[in-house]
């Protein structure tokens, strides 16, 4: 046995004297240096049992990505959330997950939680790592045992734990580096969160698994992004990032002459967006198509045209279908995308009817997203049949939002929408149906205590009713069309 993922991305950079991170403070990280790290982690999780979970709700620092590699290491289960998570948020994940170990940073205020699982705060274990000696045996791994485990929330207001394999991770890693020649010359700007699938297993495994560097930001901010991008070769975003780089006069065509290759994603890149970016830099913006569930599925071609408004073609090892009421549709037409390969999890956590509903026997995971695909075989994303409102490149699932402000005094019922932003692309919008006084102050209040500020709606309206068709069901597209 082995740890293939552990083998390919991080093993061989034991001693790398090559730089792996800059920071924006100027301090530089060596591959040497991070993997003496990872050792010192991985003797402290050494306590851990391998398949244990471990939740880890810290900022984006060198330190949160050795926890990472010191879990695959050990057999772990990284479990990343977005610090932004309420505590009634965490109290679902940390307790549906049976987390042995939880790593926060701000802890003390999960004290009020009834969880069981060992709890650190990321401070001490930093101090444990610290005297620690560095371990380095790896703990064995088969292909299909799980190396994370990522939340996604689900359209019945219930978060699911998608769970990846090490097989998932590595067979995608390696797909991508060859389909847009990643290198060991690469410096990748990174400003992704590294709690989600685009910013820590594209660009993190992406990069480990070429040996390149990352200049590594804890988010977007203008100056630091204008700064790094003199620094790197790629960038990787979602589409928020290139609307607001082309908001900045000084994001122009001499700035980023020296760069190999800009990469949009999780959210879908307007055409004019690309048509805008191609006229100001030169460079045309590579899009790709993937999911929690997935990793990447499709990208549009390294060489070859980069056609705005689709996600190119399935990536190789990936099979892509477009079917309704579960059959295959002929070429062109629209209908539920689903795809098949290695990158492909393995289901949702302990949720088994789930899973059956959204991953056939034989492999197919039918993504609930709408697309068709053109004679030329460039796919193209046209909407969603799930309800799903994705902000920024975060999705936020309506139905979980509904439940919080449905339970708000005031409120009779409500139905929750995206709506075109020019800065998000979609921001979340409430209707409210009244029962008797209705505060939205108070409202607003009530969904900040329960809900991370990115799902809070950024406006509300009140509606006399709700529109429903014969079924009962609320018409959203009504409501699309009246407050859009
Ligand atoms: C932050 N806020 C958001 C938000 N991000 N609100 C709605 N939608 C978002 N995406 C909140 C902040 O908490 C803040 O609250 C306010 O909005 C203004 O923040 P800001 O400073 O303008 O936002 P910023 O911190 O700059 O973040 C914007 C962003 C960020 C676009 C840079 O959201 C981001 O990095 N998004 C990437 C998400 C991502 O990695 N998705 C990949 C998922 S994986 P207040 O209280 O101050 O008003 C996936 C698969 C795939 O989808 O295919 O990749
Ligand atoms: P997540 O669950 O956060 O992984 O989000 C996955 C969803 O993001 C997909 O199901 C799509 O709806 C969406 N998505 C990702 N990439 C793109 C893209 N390039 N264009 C349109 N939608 C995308």
């Amino acid at each position: 046995m082995a740890n293939i993922l552990f083998d390919a991305l991080f093993a061989p950079h034991r001693d790398g004297a090559d730089p792996f991170l800059h920071l924006p403070d100027g301090r530089r990280v060596t591959y040497g240096g991070f993997m003496d790290r990872v050792g010192q982690f991985a003797a402290v999780l050494a306590q851990l049992d391998p398949g244990e979970r471990v939740a880890v709700q810290i900022a984006k620092t060198p330190d949160a990505l050795a926890i990472y590699a010191a879990c695959v290491q050990r057999g772990l289960v990284f479990l990343p959330l977005n610090p932004a998570y309420t505590i009634a948020e965490m109290r679902y994940f940390l307790t549906d997950s049976g987390a042995g170990l939880f790593v926060g940073d701000r802890v003390p205020t999960y004290e009020v939680m009834d969880i069981t699982p060992w709890v650190e705060t990321e401070a001490t274990l930093a101090q444990l790592a610290d005297a620690a000696r560095p371990m380095t045996e790896v703990v064995d791994r088969g292909p299909d045992d799980l190396a994370a485990l990522l939340y996604t929330s689900g359209t019945t207001g219930r978060s699911k734990g998608a769970m990846l394999s090490h097989r998932n991770l590595l067979s995608n890693a390696e797909v991508l580096r060859d389909v847009w020649v990643f290198t060991g010359d690469d410096v990748l700007l990174h400003a992704l969160p590294i709690f989600h699938t685009h910013g820590l297993f594209v660009g993190t495994n992406i990069t480990l698994l070429a040996g390149g560097a990352m200049v590594f930001l804890p988010g977007f901010d203008p100056d630091a992004m204008i700064a790094g991008l003199s620094k790197a070769t790629t960038l990787m975003g979602v589409p928020t990032f290139y609307t607001r780089l082309l908001d900045d006069d000084r994001f122009d065509r001499d700035l980023v002459a020296h760069m190999r290759l800009f990469v949009s994603g999780s959210a879908s890149l307007l055409a004019e967006t690309h048509d805008r970016f191609a006229a100001r830099t030169g460079h045309r913006i590579l899009e790709r198509y993937g999911m929690t569930e997935t990793n990447m599925n499709t990208s549009n071609p390294y060489e070859g045209e980069r056609r705005a408004g689709t996600v190119g073609h399935p990536l190789p090892g990936v099979e892509l279908r477009i079917t309704h009421g579960g059959a295959e549709v002929p070429t062109g037409e629209i209908g539920t995308i689903e795809v098949r390969g290695p990158n492909v999890f393995q289901g949702y956590w302990q949720m088994p009817e789930k899973t059956a509903e959204e991953l056939r026997p034989d492999g197919w995971f039918i993504t609930g997203d709408l697309g068709q695909v053109e004679a030329d075989g460039y796919v193209t994303i046209v909407g969603r049949s799930k309800d799903l409102v994705i902000s920024g490149g975060y999705n936020v699932y309506p139905k979980e939002v509904e439940l919080v402000l449905d339970d708000q005094p005031g409120v009779s019922e409500s139905a929750v929408i995206g709506v075109p932003d020019d800065d998000l692309g979609e921001a979340v919008l409430a209707v409210l149906v009244a029962a008797g006084d209705l505060d939205i102050a108070a409202v607003q209040a009530g969904a900040a205590k329960a809900l991370a500020r990115y799902k809070q709606p950024r406006r509300y309206e009140v509606a006399e009713a709700l529109p429903r068709n014969a079924m009962g069901k609320v018409q959203k597209n009504v409501l699309r069309e009246r407050f859009g």
